[in-house]
Protein backbone atom coordinates (compact mmCIF):
# COMPACT_ATOMS: atom_id res chain seq x y z
CA UNK A 1 0.00 0.00 0.00
CA UNK A 2 2.72 1.94 0.63
CA UNK A 3 4.42 1.54 -2.84
CA UNK A 4 0.96 2.11 -4.27
CA UNK A 5 1.17 5.85 -2.23
CA UNK A 6 4.31 6.56 -3.29
CA UNK A 7 3.22 5.80 -7.20
CA UNK A 8 0.15 7.95 -7.51
CA UNK A 9 2.31 10.91 -6.08
CA UNK A 10 4.99 10.77 -8.42
CA UNK A 11 2.18 9.93 -10.93
CA UNK A 12 0.05 13.11 -10.26
CA UNK A 13 3.26 15.72 -9.67
CA UNK A 14 4.80 14.11 -13.27
CA UNK A 15 1.26 15.31 -14.44
CA UNK A 16 0.98 18.40 -12.55
CA UNK A 17 4.42 19.21 -14.13
CA UNK A 18 3.11 18.76 -17.35
CA UNK A 19 0.00 20.25 -17.39
CA UNK A 20 -0.19 22.98 -19.82
CA UNK A 21 -3.39 24.79 -18.86
CA UNK A 22 -5.82 25.57 -15.75
CA UNK A 23 -8.01 23.03 -16.96
CA UNK A 24 -5.65 20.66 -16.83
CA UNK A 25 -5.35 21.09 -12.85
CA UNK A 26 -8.50 20.72 -12.66
CA UNK A 27 -8.53 17.71 -13.78
CA UNK A 28 -5.94 16.22 -12.16
CA UNK A 29 -7.36 17.26 -9.17
CA UNK A 30 -10.48 15.89 -9.90
CA UNK A 31 -8.57 12.37 -11.12
CA UNK A 32 -6.54 12.10 -7.53
CA UNK A 33 -8.05 13.93 -4.83
CA UNK A 34 -11.92 13.51 -5.48
CA UNK A 35 -13.97 11.48 -3.84
CA UNK A 36 -13.81 8.51 -6.74
CA UNK A 37 -9.92 8.99 -6.19
CA UNK A 38 -7.18 6.37 -6.06
CA UNK A 39 -6.37 7.93 -2.97
CA UNK A 40 -9.72 7.52 -1.04
CA UNK A 41 -9.86 4.35 -2.37
CA UNK A 42 -6.77 3.33 -0.65
CA UNK A 43 -7.73 5.04 2.14
CA UNK A 44 -10.84 2.78 2.37
CA UNK A 45 -9.19 -0.19 2.29
CA UNK A 46 -7.59 0.80 5.42
CA UNK A 47 -9.98 -1.56 7.37
CA UNK A 48 -8.17 -4.85 6.11
CA UNK A 49 -4.41 -3.60 7.49
CA UNK A 50 -3.10 -4.31 10.85
CA UNK A 51 -3.60 -2.13 13.66
CA UNK A 52 0.49 -1.15 13.53
CA UNK A 53 0.18 -0.32 9.92
CA UNK A 54 -2.76 1.43 9.80
CA UNK A 55 -1.60 4.69 11.33
CA UNK A 56 1.19 4.56 9.66
CA UNK A 57 -0.64 4.41 6.44
CA UNK A 58 -3.26 6.74 7.19
CA UNK A 59 -0.23 9.70 8.14
CA UNK A 60 1.11 9.08 4.41
CA UNK A 61 -1.89 9.28 2.61
CA UNK A 62 -2.52 12.23 4.10
CA UNK A 63 1.17 13.68 3.18
CA UNK A 64 0.64 12.44 -0.47
CA UNK A 65 -2.97 14.26 -0.55
CA UNK A 66 -1.14 17.28 0.77
CA UNK A 67 1.93 17.77 -1.80
CA UNK A 68 -0.39 16.91 -4.90
CA UNK A 69 -3.05 19.87 -3.46
CA UNK A 70 0.42 21.97 -2.73
CA UNK A 71 1.69 21.37 -5.88
CA UNK A 72 -1.42 21.67 -7.74
CA UNK A 73 -2.32 25.37 -5.95
CA UNK A 74 1.58 26.26 -7.01
CA UNK A 75 1.39 25.29 -10.79
CA UNK A 76 -2.06 27.13 -10.79
CA UNK A 77 -0.80 30.38 -9.21
CA UNK A 78 2.31 29.76 -11.82
CA UNK A 79 -0.12 29.08 -15.06
CA UNK A 80 -2.53 32.45 -13.88
CA UNK A 81 0.87 34.50 -13.67
CA UNK A 82 1.73 33.31 -17.21
CA UNK A 83 -1.40 34.18 -18.89
CA UNK A 84 -1.74 37.45 -17.24
CA UNK A 85 1.68 38.17 -18.59
CA UNK A 86 1.11 37.14 -21.64
CA UNK A 87 -2.15 38.88 -21.87
CA UNK A 88 -0.65 42.21 -21.19
CA UNK A 89 2.12 41.59 -23.69
CA UNK A 90 -0.68 41.24 -26.61
CA UNK A 91 -2.93 43.63 -25.42
CA UNK A 92 -0.45 46.37 -25.11
CA UNK A 93 -2.69 50.02 -25.87
CA UNK A 94 -0.87 51.88 -28.71
CA UNK A 95 -1.39 55.12 -27.48
CA UNK A 96 0.25 56.88 -30.38
CA UNK A 97 -3.02 55.25 -32.97
CA UNK A 98 -5.16 58.35 -33.96
CA UNK A 99 -8.10 58.85 -32.23
CA UNK A 100 -11.71 58.25 -34.26
CA UNK A 101 -13.38 61.26 -35.33
CA UNK A 102 -16.00 62.41 -33.07
CA UNK A 103 -19.29 63.24 -34.72
CA UNK A 104 -20.28 66.81 -33.59
CA UNK A 105 -23.47 68.23 -33.76
CA UNK A 106 -24.50 72.04 -34.44
CA UNK A 107 -27.59 74.18 -34.24
CA UNK A 108 -30.13 73.96 -37.37
CA UNK A 109 -30.38 76.46 -39.71
CA UNK A 110 -34.11 77.74 -38.63
CA UNK A 111 -32.23 77.96 -34.85
CA UNK A 112 -29.47 79.79 -36.07
CA UNK A 113 -31.65 82.40 -37.96
CA UNK A 114 -34.11 82.99 -35.43
CA UNK A 115 -30.98 83.05 -32.86
CA UNK A 116 -29.46 85.94 -35.49
CA UNK A 117 -32.91 88.03 -36.09
CA UNK A 118 -33.09 88.04 -32.32
CA UNK A 119 -29.71 89.32 -31.56
CA UNK A 120 -30.20 92.19 -34.46
CA UNK A 121 -33.53 93.06 -32.81
CA UNK A 122 -31.77 92.74 -29.43
CA UNK A 123 -29.45 95.63 -30.23
CA UNK A 124 -31.82 97.85 -31.21
CA UNK A 125 -33.22 97.73 -27.58
CA UNK A 126 -36.68 94.93 -28.26
CA UNK A 127 -36.99 92.06 -25.47
CA UNK A 128 -37.64 88.99 -26.62
CA UNK A 129 -40.97 86.92 -25.31
CA UNK A 130 -42.33 83.69 -26.01
CA UNK A 131 -46.11 82.15 -25.51
CA UNK A 132 -48.46 79.17 -25.54
CA UNK A 133 -48.87 77.22 -29.45
CA UNK A 134 -52.15 76.10 -27.80
CA UNK A 135 -54.23 79.80 -27.84
CA UNK A 136 -57.43 81.18 -27.33
CA UNK A 137 -59.71 82.02 -30.09
CA UNK A 138 -59.91 85.65 -28.39
CA UNK A 139 -56.20 85.92 -28.33
CA UNK A 140 -55.52 84.60 -31.84
CA UNK A 141 -58.33 86.59 -33.68
CA UNK A 142 -60.55 88.95 -31.50
CA UNK A 143 -57.59 90.88 -29.74
CA UNK A 144 -56.02 91.28 -33.41
CA UNK A 145 -59.08 92.70 -34.88
CA UNK A 146 -59.77 89.10 -36.65
CA UNK A 147 -63.74 89.25 -35.32
CA UNK A 148 -66.23 86.00 -35.81
CA UNK A 149 -67.08 85.60 -39.26
CA UNK A 150 -63.53 87.31 -40.56
CA UNK A 151 -62.45 85.04 -43.50
CA UNK A 152 -58.76 83.87 -41.58
CA UNK A 153 -61.12 82.31 -39.29
CA UNK A 154 -62.02 79.30 -41.54
CA UNK A 155 -61.88 76.63 -39.78
CA UNK A 156 -60.46 75.84 -43.28
CA UNK A 157 -57.48 77.49 -42.66
CA UNK A 158 -56.88 76.98 -38.94
CA UNK A 159 -55.93 73.79 -36.79
CA UNK A 160 -59.28 73.83 -34.06
CA UNK A 161 -59.14 72.03 -30.93
CA UNK A 162 -62.20 73.15 -29.21
CA UNK A 163 -64.54 75.92 -30.44
CA UNK A 164 -62.11 78.16 -28.03
CA UNK A 165 -58.87 76.21 -28.52
CA UNK A 166 -56.69 76.38 -31.95
CA UNK A 167 -53.03 75.91 -33.01
CA UNK A 168 -51.78 79.97 -33.18
CA UNK A 169 -52.02 80.47 -36.90
CA UNK A 170 -49.42 83.60 -35.96
CA UNK A 171 -47.51 84.63 -32.91
CA UNK A 172 -48.96 88.12 -32.54
CA UNK A 173 -51.43 86.41 -29.56
CA UNK A 174 -48.37 87.46 -27.53
CA UNK A 175 -47.71 90.40 -28.59
CA UNK A 176 -51.70 91.03 -27.74
CA UNK A 177 -50.90 89.03 -24.17
CA UNK A 178 -47.68 91.23 -23.28
CA UNK A 179 -49.82 94.42 -23.85
CA UNK A 180 -52.74 92.85 -21.64
CA UNK A 181 -49.98 92.49 -19.02
CA UNK A 182 -48.74 95.72 -19.37
CA UNK A 183 -52.13 97.35 -18.58
CA UNK A 184 -51.84 100.46 -21.14
CA UNK A 185 -49.66 102.32 -18.51
CA UNK A 186 -46.05 101.45 -20.30
CA UNK A 187 -43.99 101.46 -23.86
CA UNK A 188 -43.65 97.56 -25.07
CA UNK A 189 -40.94 96.87 -27.64
CA UNK A 190 -40.41 93.05 -28.22
CA UNK A 191 -40.34 90.91 -30.46
CA UNK A 192 -41.69 87.35 -30.35
CA UNK A 193 -40.41 84.21 -32.70
CA UNK A 194 -42.05 80.75 -32.44
CA UNK A 195 -43.74 78.22 -34.16
CA UNK A 196 -47.28 78.86 -35.80
CA UNK A 197 -49.58 76.32 -37.41
CA UNK A 198 -52.04 76.54 -40.54
CA UNK A 199 -54.08 74.17 -42.59
CA UNK A 200 -51.84 74.20 -45.46
CA UNK A 201 -51.00 71.39 -48.12
CA UNK A 202 -47.18 71.17 -47.69
CA UNK A 203 -45.38 71.55 -51.13
CA UNK A 204 -41.88 73.70 -51.71
CA UNK A 205 -43.32 76.76 -50.20
CA UNK A 206 -45.89 76.05 -48.10
CA UNK A 207 -46.30 73.97 -44.55
CA UNK A 208 -49.04 73.21 -42.35
CA UNK A 209 -46.16 74.10 -39.58
CA UNK A 210 -43.88 77.44 -39.90
CA UNK A 211 -42.13 79.68 -38.01
CA UNK A 212 -42.70 83.59 -37.38
CA UNK A 213 -40.80 86.45 -35.70
CA UNK A 214 -42.52 89.58 -35.00
CA UNK A 215 -42.19 92.65 -34.05
CA UNK A 216 -43.66 95.33 -31.44
CA UNK A 217 -43.28 98.60 -30.69
CA UNK A 218 -45.74 100.41 -29.04
CA UNK A 219 -45.01 103.94 -27.12
CA UNK A 220 -46.40 107.84 -27.62
CA UNK A 221 -45.49 109.13 -30.89
CA UNK A 222 -43.97 106.00 -33.11
CA UNK A 223 -43.89 107.11 -36.29
CA UNK A 224 -44.17 105.17 -40.13
CA UNK A 225 -40.93 106.31 -40.29
CA UNK A 226 -39.53 104.48 -37.17
CA UNK A 227 -40.50 101.32 -38.24
CA UNK A 228 -38.81 102.06 -41.74
CA UNK A 229 -35.85 102.93 -39.60
CA UNK A 230 -36.10 99.55 -37.39
CA UNK A 231 -36.49 97.70 -40.57
CA UNK A 232 -33.89 99.41 -42.82
CA UNK A 233 -31.22 98.47 -40.05
CA UNK A 234 -32.41 94.74 -39.90
CA UNK A 235 -32.46 94.17 -43.80
CA UNK A 236 -29.04 96.12 -44.01
CA UNK A 237 -26.89 93.95 -40.92
CA UNK A 238 -28.83 90.57 -41.97
CA UNK A 239 -28.81 90.78 -45.69
CA UNK A 240 -25.99 93.13 -46.52
CA UNK A 241 -25.20 96.83 -46.81
CA UNK A 242 -25.50 96.96 -50.26
CA UNK A 243 -29.28 96.17 -49.94
CA UNK A 244 -31.93 98.62 -50.40
CA UNK A 245 -35.81 98.57 -49.16
CA UNK A 246 -39.06 99.63 -50.06
CA UNK A 247 -42.42 100.15 -48.52
CA UNK A 248 -45.32 98.98 -50.76
CA UNK A 249 -49.05 99.45 -49.32
CA UNK A 250 -50.85 96.22 -48.62
CA UNK A 251 -53.17 95.52 -45.97
CA UNK A 252 -53.18 93.19 -42.36
CA UNK A 253 -56.37 93.52 -39.99
CA UNK A 254 -54.11 94.46 -37.15
CA UNK A 255 -52.42 97.30 -38.74
CA UNK A 256 -53.66 100.75 -40.78
CA UNK A 257 -51.88 101.35 -42.51
CA UNK A 258 -49.76 98.28 -43.51
CA UNK A 259 -46.63 97.82 -46.02
CA UNK A 260 -44.96 95.23 -47.04
CA UNK A 261 -40.90 95.32 -47.53
CA UNK A 262 -38.91 94.42 -50.02
CA UNK A 263 -35.17 94.20 -50.49
CA UNK A 264 -33.31 95.07 -53.54
CA UNK A 265 -31.98 91.89 -55.63
CA UNK A 266 -28.24 90.99 -54.80
CA UNK A 267 -28.23 88.76 -58.03
CA UNK A 268 -29.12 90.96 -59.97
CA UNK A 269 -28.87 94.56 -58.02
CA UNK A 270 -32.41 96.04 -59.04
CA UNK A 271 -31.93 95.11 -63.04
CA UNK A 272 -34.36 92.18 -62.95
CA UNK A 273 -33.25 88.32 -62.53
CA UNK A 274 -34.96 84.60 -62.29
CA UNK A 275 -34.81 85.09 -58.36
CA UNK A 276 -37.00 88.44 -58.13
CA UNK A 277 -38.79 87.81 -61.00
CA UNK A 278 -38.02 90.52 -63.09
CA UNK A 279 -38.44 93.15 -60.35
CA UNK A 280 -35.26 93.57 -59.18
CA UNK A 281 -37.06 93.83 -55.45
CA UNK A 282 -37.90 90.11 -53.21
CA UNK A 283 -40.77 90.73 -50.89
CA UNK A 284 -38.84 89.60 -47.02
CA UNK A 285 -41.96 91.33 -44.64
CA UNK A 286 -45.09 93.08 -43.59
CA UNK A 287 -45.98 95.45 -41.00
CA UNK A 288 -47.44 98.36 -40.16
CA UNK A 289 -48.98 101.02 -37.61
CA UNK A 290 -50.78 99.12 -34.97
CA UNK A 291 -54.90 99.19 -35.59
CA UNK A 292 -55.96 101.88 -33.17
CA UNK A 293 -59.07 99.20 -31.88
CA UNK A 294 -56.02 96.73 -31.31
CA UNK A 295 -54.81 98.83 -28.87
CA UNK A 296 -57.76 99.56 -27.24
CA UNK A 297 -58.51 96.06 -26.90
CA UNK A 298 -55.93 95.61 -25.21
CA UNK A 299 -56.34 98.30 -23.26
CA UNK A 300 -54.01 101.23 -24.21
CA UNK A 301 -55.90 104.51 -25.12
CA UNK A 302 -54.92 104.84 -29.03
CA UNK A 303 -55.05 108.67 -28.27
CA UNK A 304 -52.25 108.51 -25.96
CA UNK A 305 -49.84 105.74 -27.65
CA UNK A 306 -49.39 104.25 -31.11
CA UNK A 307 -47.13 101.74 -32.31
CA UNK A 308 -45.43 99.78 -35.49
CA UNK A 309 -45.98 96.20 -35.58
CA UNK A 310 -44.12 93.42 -38.43
CA UNK A 311 -43.86 89.66 -39.23
CA UNK A 312 -41.47 87.52 -41.18
CA UNK A 313 -40.64 83.92 -41.77
CA UNK A 314 -37.40 82.64 -40.75
CA UNK A 315 -37.58 80.33 -43.07
CA UNK A 316 -38.81 82.21 -46.31
CA UNK A 317 -35.36 84.45 -45.09
CA UNK A 318 -33.10 81.50 -44.97
CA UNK A 319 -34.49 80.14 -48.31
CA UNK A 320 -33.02 83.60 -49.38
CA UNK A 321 -30.38 84.06 -47.97
CA UNK A 322 -28.74 80.45 -48.70
CA UNK A 323 -30.15 79.83 -51.58
CA UNK A 324 -32.51 76.99 -50.67
CA UNK A 325 -34.81 75.87 -52.89
CA UNK A 326 -37.73 73.85 -50.75
CA UNK A 327 -39.34 75.14 -47.70
CA UNK A 328 -39.76 70.90 -46.82
CA UNK A 329 -35.51 70.62 -46.20
CA UNK A 330 -36.02 72.77 -42.79
CA UNK A 331 -38.09 69.91 -41.25
CA UNK A 332 -37.33 66.58 -42.48
CA UNK A 333 -34.09 66.67 -40.96
CA UNK A 334 -31.50 65.33 -43.82
CA UNK A 335 -27.69 65.65 -42.14
CA UNK A 336 -26.48 66.20 -45.46
CA UNK A 337 -28.53 69.06 -45.86
CA UNK A 338 -28.27 70.26 -42.35
CA UNK A 339 -24.37 70.41 -41.64
CA UNK A 340 -23.81 72.58 -44.47
CA UNK A 341 -24.71 75.37 -42.57
CA UNK A 342 -22.80 74.12 -39.50
CA UNK A 343 -20.10 76.46 -38.68
CA UNK A 344 -17.00 75.29 -38.24
C1 LIG B 1 -50.18 93.03 -32.67
C2 LIG B 1 -50.43 93.99 -33.61
C3 LIG B 1 -49.98 93.86 -34.89
C4 LIG B 1 -47.91 91.67 -36.92
C5 LIG B 1 -47.74 91.73 -38.39
C6 LIG B 1 -47.34 91.07 -40.48
C7 LIG B 1 -47.70 92.36 -40.69
C8 LIG B 1 -46.97 90.14 -41.55
C9 LIG B 1 -46.41 87.89 -42.16
C10 LIG B 1 -45.03 87.87 -42.60
C11 LIG B 1 -44.69 86.56 -43.17
C12 LIG B 1 -46.68 86.56 -41.55
O1 LIG B 1 -44.91 84.70 -41.47
S1 LIG B 1 -45.67 85.44 -42.37
O2 LIG B 1 -46.49 84.74 -43.29
N1 LIG B 1 -46.73 88.89 -41.18
O3 LIG B 1 -46.90 90.50 -42.69
N2 LIG B 1 -47.36 90.72 -39.14
S2 LIG B 1 -48.05 93.08 -39.23
O4 LIG B 1 -48.80 92.66 -36.51
C13 LIG B 1 -49.25 92.75 -35.25
C14 LIG B 1 -48.99 91.80 -34.32
C15 LIG B 1 -49.45 91.93 -33.04
C16 LIG B 1 -50.69 93.16 -31.26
Amino acid sequence: MKERLEELQAEALTKVEEAIYLSDLQDIRVAYLGKKGPITEVLRGMGKLSKEERPVIGELANKVREAIATELDAKKERLEKEELEKKLETETIDVTLPGRPVKVGGPHLLTSIVEEIEDLFIGMGFEVREGPEVETDYYNFEALNLPKGHPARDMQDSFYITEELLLRTHTSPVQARTMGEYQGAKPVKMICPGKVYRRDTDDATHSHQFTQVEGLYVDKNVRMSDLKGVLNQFAKQFFGEDREIRLRPSFFPFTEPSVEMDISCKVCHGHGCSVCKGTGWIEILGGGMVHPRVLEMAGYDPKEYNGFAFGMGPERIAMLKYGVDDIRHFYTNDVRFLKQYHKA
